[in-house]
């Protein structure tokens, strides 16, 4: 743990928490951020808070990441209220503020952290268990930009430009096979000619919306399936999480990002590829959930690059991993050597697999 309870402590008398923290613990989620799970003594009941490091080498500008999180969080709250919902504290993030009223504290050492709600009873999975789970899971996120259409005051802060620039990942992949830097692109010989081999979809998404065909609309644009959470006792979808990079961006980019992370019940850097495949029952339940909540505002257009997109986005995420391997392993946080290989061989054997199928995922799109 890289913050002993001492430290976190500290951090967390920084927030409005009305209690007496008794210990804490390291969340291992996500490759990004450092999250911390705290239990309290609140007037003697036990309440739970997060705790969470931005990564500054990542997001440059936290300020603007915790702006963002704040209004789309306080909007998509006012929303459930105004459909007088229930559960409210369960379906969408709430951002504990500091004494002063600041979304973040700023430590001593210059680095950010911002306190949030813990939701309790509900469980996130690294890995798909059932068809039904990525039909939460499409309709959750599809709710999750539903809510976001019209969201006041002004474009969102673009908290890492160019985030799902499919050309500029691809350059940046070429750029790290020229250099070298590490020696490793022996070792990825047969990974790197899969990727040059595929260059032309990267321009596909970036062309409709360069033409208009396609909006820009506000997007979560990391959305793994572990980032909802599922209720422990129905399996609904409760809430969605990690909203760092909601931001302006293309549904096809969530939409993608929901087939490589659900369809494959594998977790995301399975060693035995035999295992990786696209399952069409997924995806079918996985499409029909999305719609079923972003029916209401999706255009054709949109719709019509469903099956494309989750080959596009898991190829963006495999180039991705395969750039880190070959630039020395600095951005995604890595568990063992050759992690970010895996994580790419891992990807690249799904993209095959939604190559051999995609005609039929096209089919069953367009039926919906
Ligand atoms: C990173 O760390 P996590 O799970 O929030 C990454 C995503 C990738 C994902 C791959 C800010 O997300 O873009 O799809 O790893 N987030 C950032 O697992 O780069
Ligand atoms: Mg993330």
């Amino acid at each position: 743990m890289a913050y002993q309870e001492k430290q976190l402590q500290e951090i967390s008398r920084q927030f409005q928490i009305y209690g007496e923290i008794l210990h804490a613990e390291t969340l291992k989620i996500g490759h990004i951020n450092e999250t911390y799970s705290a239990t309290y003594d609140q007037g003697g009941t036990r309440v739970r808070y997060i705790h969470q490091k931005i990564n500054k080498g990542v997001f440059k500008n936290p300020v603007a990441v915790m702006k963002n999180v704040t209004r789309v969080t306080s909007h998509i709250r006012r929303k459930l209220e105004e459909q007088n919902a229930r559960d409210i504290t369960r379906r969408s993030l709430i951002v504990i503020p500091t004494r002063d009223g600041q979304s973040y504290h700023r430590g001593r050492d210059g680095e950010f952290w911002r306190t949030l709600v813990f939701v309790e009873g509900v469980q996130t999975f690294e890995a798909v268990q059932s068809p039904l789970q990525a039909y939460q899971a499409g309709r959750a996120f599809g709710e999750f930009q539903n809510f976001l259409v019209d969201l006041p005051g002004g474009r969102l802060h673009e908290t890492i430009p160019a985030f799902h620039d499919t050309r500029r990942r691809f350059a940046a992949l070429q750029h790290a096979i020229h250099k070298d830097h590490y020696n490793r692109a022996k070792d990825a010989r047969r990974e790197i000619e899969f990727a040059l081999e595929r260059a032309s979809i990267t321009g596909v998404i970036l062309d409709a919306m360069a033409k208009g065909k396609i909006p820009e609309r506000i997007t979560h644009n990391d959305t793994k399936f572990n980032n909802v959470m599922l209720d422990t006792v129905t399996g609904e979808a409760r809430c969605v999480v990690d909203l760092d990079t909601v931001m302006p961006g293309c549904v096809l980019y969530d939409f993608g990002d929901m087939v490589r992370t659900t369809t494959s019940p594998t977790l995301e850097d399975e060693r035995d590829l035999t295992k990786v495949k696209m399952h069409m029952p997924i995806f079918k339940q996985l499409a029909t959930g999305y719609i079923s909540a972003a029916g209401s505002f999706l255009k054709p257009a949109e719709k019509s690059l469903m099956a494309f997109s989750g080959k596009l986005i898991t190829f963006e995420i495999g180039i991705r991993f395969l750039t880190d391997f070959l630039s020395g392993d600095t951005y995604f946080r890595i568990h063992r050597p050759d992690h970010n290989l895996d994580r790419c061989r891992t990807q690249f054997k799904l993209v095959q697999s939604i190559e051999q199928q995609e005609k039929a995922m096209q089919k069953f799109v367009d039926g919906l």
